[in-house]
């Protein structure tokens, strides 16, 4: 199998695997980043950060079933100038270091990106536009208008390799709109998708809500929402120009749904629920499956496979 290559690269930037961390589990202490740099995710990725460290949602704000996740976390997070000054500790490990930036404003989001930017060490940013968790917040990517105002700002003060991280959509006319609104940045890569926002989990037996904020609702991940990360990949890479890498995200598992993702236009992979569930080993296991998935079907690299979903005509 040695000779089956599941490396990649975004925009540029070349990671050994398609395969690292969704921004969301695992990721926000130290410690949670020295796992990923000792592990096979192939980028480490910080959880969101906000200009000052924040504690998040009452608790429970995390439940699991075997179809899922809900989550209502509300962004807990160190504060964006934790990740920023461990960047340098991180350079050990030889692999690209994101940062990802979810401010609670445009001014917030403005002043971390420019200091992440006088850090050479911080490899690329991702800016999420798509957090559903904040109580009294709507998810900026649902307001087409101000993600152009955010973008047209951050692009004045921006030089590093940025990308953003976009909430699922559902309907052909917002990706075509957000679409053309993403062509005019100088982008780097898209991330399809966050989790579905305002979903209702219910326990049965307790008839309750599972989770304490906003009454039970929260973001969705895992199985559930695969098909619809798989449209978002399929169709952003249909629309966005090829400068723009495009990250899935969503519902995998298994090498299998990494392969789907990649056959749907993905240039690489993000694992989130799984992650949470299996810990780093998750990333050697599907990365191993990937491999003798595309050995079987006689592949040695992603780019002969990836985009090249068929139609039935
Ligand atoms: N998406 C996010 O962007 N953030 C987290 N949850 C989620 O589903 C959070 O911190 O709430």
């Amino acid at each position: 199998m040695s000779e089956v290559s599941v490396s990649t690269n975004i925009s540029g930037i070349e990671l050994k695997s398609c395969l690292y961390n969704a921004s969301g589990p695992l990721c926000t202490t130290v410690e949670h980043l020295n796992d990923l740099g000792l592990s096979h995710s192939a980028a480490i990725l910080s959880k969101s950060s906000t200009l000052k460290e924040h504690k998040g949602n009452p608790s429970p704000r995390y439940f699991e079933n075997e179809l899922g996740s809900i989550n209502s976390m509300g962004l807990p997070n160190k504060g964006y100038l934790y990740y920023d000054s461990l960047a340098s500790s991180l350079l050990k490990y030889e692999k690209p270091y994101f940062v990802s930036v979810s401010g609670f404003s445009l001014e917030e989001n403005l002043c971390i990106i420019k200091k992440l930017n006088e850090n050479k060490e911080v490899t690329a940013i991702e800016l999420n536009l798509s957090c559903p968790n904040v109580p009294g917040k709507p998810q900026t990517g649902y307001d087409f208008q101000q993600v152009k105002l955010v973008l047209e700002e951050v692009f004045k003060i921006n030089k590093k390799t940025l990308g953003v991280k976009l909430p699922p959509y559902f309907d052909l006319i917002h990706f075509y709109s957000m679409a053309d609104i993403l062509n005019e940045y100088p982008l780097s890569f898209v991330t399809c998708i966050n989790s579905i926002g305002n979903g209702l989990v219910i326990d049965v037996e307790t008839e309750s809500v599972v989770i304490k904020p906003k009454n039970g609702f929260g973001g969705i991940g895992g199985d559930y929402i695969k098909p619809t990360a798989l449209a978002n990949v399929r169709k952003f890479r249909e629309l966005l120009k090829k400068e723009i890498s495009v990250i899935g995200c969503g519902g995998i598992k298994t090498g299998m749904d990494a392969f789907e993702h990649i056959l749907c236009g993905a240039d690489a992979v993000q694992i989130g629920t799984q992650f949470m569930r299996e810990g780093i080993n998750c990333f050697e296991r599907i990365e191993s499956e990937l491999k003798e998935l595309m050995q079987s079907k006689g592949y040695k690299t992603l780019n002969e496979f990836k985009g090249n979903i068929k139609l039935i005509h």
